[in-house]
């Protein structure tokens, strides 16, 4: 008989980094520290966004400013909330933020670690207002500058294969952390009424074909016929492929976490108006991209591998074809037979 799960043999996030970090021998538990500080910013930032439609009417009782302009703008303080859980462990050296311009080195008053942080605090918030699932994405790196002298640029500007771990938070119908150190992918839904992340999706396996594609198909006549050619064979099939069915939040992590599970493929390529497309690489592609390929699926830019590329600034772009691995592999074909690039 299979064993049953009650609700006294759930398994926390916690137990479950532990049980990781005993996989390996070396590890000082640093890393399995700093997942923790992640998820005390992910439990504070999911109840903020749970009250944010609340703003106006508690901003009213609480603050001066009855409009609400007292409260800090949410992806601000998302941003700020992150940042404050890890840079005072004495885990992280530098820490970049898809809202701030330079990087932010840890205060010198606690030591320095040998981690360092990039995230998109808050990313698809546009869709704040209206009440659809964002989310919070991060990357870890490990230091490369000498710890004797000060973390640098170059500490954030590493190829995305050096990642030790990778992982999001959806703030949707459940509050969900993703994440991966490389031994897979694995979810875990917030219960809210206990305050701990338990685990509910062991080991993610993303399907090799899927049957959603994504994107913004209001961008069409800004692509090159190559990504018109791809989307066109998502949309109707060909040959090889399958017609697929269109979804399309506009929110990255909420389109990725639905293909992951579900099976899809989700495209941002460049266009006319902007030709590397309009994702990050640093803060967006690159995670997603170890978390997909830690699932079985692919990540590109149309030509290489996003885990491959080198950053050469912070803020740089990328086009971005993500998902099932035989869509993908079928999208890079197209794009490849004509020659240019995504
Ligand atoms: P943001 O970082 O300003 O929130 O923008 C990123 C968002 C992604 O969540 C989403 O995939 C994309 O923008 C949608 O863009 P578009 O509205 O052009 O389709
Ligand atoms: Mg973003």
């Amino acid at each position: 008989m299979g064993s049953v799960h009650t609700s006294t043999s759930v398994i926390t996030i916690e137990r479950f980094i532990m049980e990781q970090e005993r996989l390996h021998p070396e590890a000082t538990g640093e890393l399995s520290n700093l997942l923790y500080d992640l998820c005390l910013a992910a439990k504070i930032i999911s109840r903020h966004v749970r009250r944010a439609g609340l703003t106006d009417i508690l901003g009213a009782a609480g603050a001066v400013n009855v409009s609400g302009d007292l409260q800090q703008k949410l992806d601000l303080f998302a941003r700020d909330t992150v940042r404050h859980a890890v840079q005072h462990t004495g885990r992280v050296c530098i820490v970049a933020s898809e809202e701030d311009e330079e990087p932010m080195l840890c205060p010198q008053t606690s030591r320095r670690g040998k981690y360092v942080i990039l995230y998109d605090p808050l990313d698809g918030s546009s869709n704040i207002d209206v009440n659809v699932s964002i989310g919070t994405i991060f990357s870890i790196h490990r230091r490369v500058s000498s710890p004797k002298g000060e973390p640098g640029l170059g500490d954030c500007l590493q190829v995305g294969k050096k990642q030790v771990a990778a992982g999001y938070i959806l703030y949707g119908s459940s509050t969900m952390l993703v994440y991966t150190t490389g031994q897979g992918v694995h979810g875990f839904t917030l219960d809210p009424t206990i305050g701990e992340f338990l685990l509910s999706h062991p080991d993610i396996r993303t399907p090799a074909v899927g049957k959603y594609y994504s994107v913004n198909e209001s961008n069409w006549n800004r692509w090159t016929p190559a990504v018109q050619r791809v989307v066109a064979a998502f949309k109707n099939g060909d040959g090889r492929m399958q017609a697929k069915n269109a979804r399309y939040i506009g929110s990255l992590v909420a389109d990725f976490h639905r293909n992951l599970i579900s099976g899809g493929v989700f495209l941002y390529p460049g266009d006319t108006r902007s030709a590397e497309g309009k994702l990050r690489l640093l803060y967006e592609a690159a995670p997603l991209a170890l978390v997909v390929e830690q699932a079985g699926g692919l990540a590109t830019d149309g030509r290489r591998p996003i885990l491959d590329l080198v950053p050469q600034h912070l803020h740089q772009k990328t086009p971005f074809i993500v998902g099932s691995k035989t869509d993908v592999e079928f999208a890079v074909e197209i794009l490849a037979a004509d020659g240019v690039p995504a």
